[in-house]
C-alpha cells in the first residue's frame, strides 16, 4: 500500500480537557508522520461548511455548535494506508463502543463529544487538509 495522507482534528472537548499533547504522542508513536499541524477555531459559518454532508441530520446544530466553540488542533498525517489505520487507531464513534486503547476510549466523553476527526477516504482527506491549510502550511 503507498503511504498516503489523511487528516485529523483534536476535538475541542479534547483540547480543553488538556489531552492535545497526550493525542499527538499516539498519533506519531503509532507511525503516522506530521505533515501540517495548527491550533485554530472553526467559525459557525466553517463548521457548517466542513459538516455539510451531515445537514440533514439530526445532530447537525449541536456539531455545528460543538465544533466551533473553542479551539481545535488541525493536522494533515502521512502513513502507509493513513485513512483507514487512522480510523482504526481512533476507534468507533461512539466512544462507548470503540476499542480499548483507542483514542476516543482513552479521550472521548460521548458520541457528540468524542475528541477526535479522522477523514473517511482519501478524496475527503484531501478536501477537508484544503480546507484547513495552504500549501505552504504543508512539510
Ligand atoms: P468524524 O467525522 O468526526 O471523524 O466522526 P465519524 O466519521 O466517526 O462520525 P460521523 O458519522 O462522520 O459523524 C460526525 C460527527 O458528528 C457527531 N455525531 N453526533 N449525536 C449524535 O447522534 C452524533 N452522531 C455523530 C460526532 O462528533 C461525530 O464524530
Ligand atoms: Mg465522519
Amino acid at each position: 500500500m503507498a503511504t498516503n495522507r489523511t487528516f485529523t482534528m483534536i476535538k475541542p472537548d479534547a483540547v480543553e480537557n488538556g489531552h492535545i499533547g497526550a493525542i499527538l504522542e499516539k498519533i506519531t508513536a503509532s507511525g503516522f508522520r506530521i505533515v501540517a499541524l495548527k491550533l485554530t477555531q472553526m467559525t459557525v459559518a466553517d463548521a457548517k461548511e466542513f459538516y455539510a454532508v451531515h445537514s440533514e441530520r439530526p445532530f447537525y446544530g449541536e456539531l455545528v455548535e460543538f465544533m466551533s466553540r473553542g479551539p481545535i488542533v488541525a493536522a494533515i498525517l502521512e502513513k502507509e494506508n493513513a485513512v483507514e489505520d487512522f480510523r482504526t487507531l481512533i476507534g468507533a464513534t461512539n466512544p462507548a463502543d470503540a476499542a480499548e486503547g483507542t483514542i476516543r476510549k482513552l479521550y472521548a466523553t460521548s458520541l457528540g463529544e468524542n475528541a477526535v476527526h479522522g477523514s473517511d477516504s482519501d478524496e475527503n482527506a484531501a478536501i477537508e487538509g484544503a480546507f484547513h491549510f495552504s500549501g505552504r502550511e504543508l512539510f
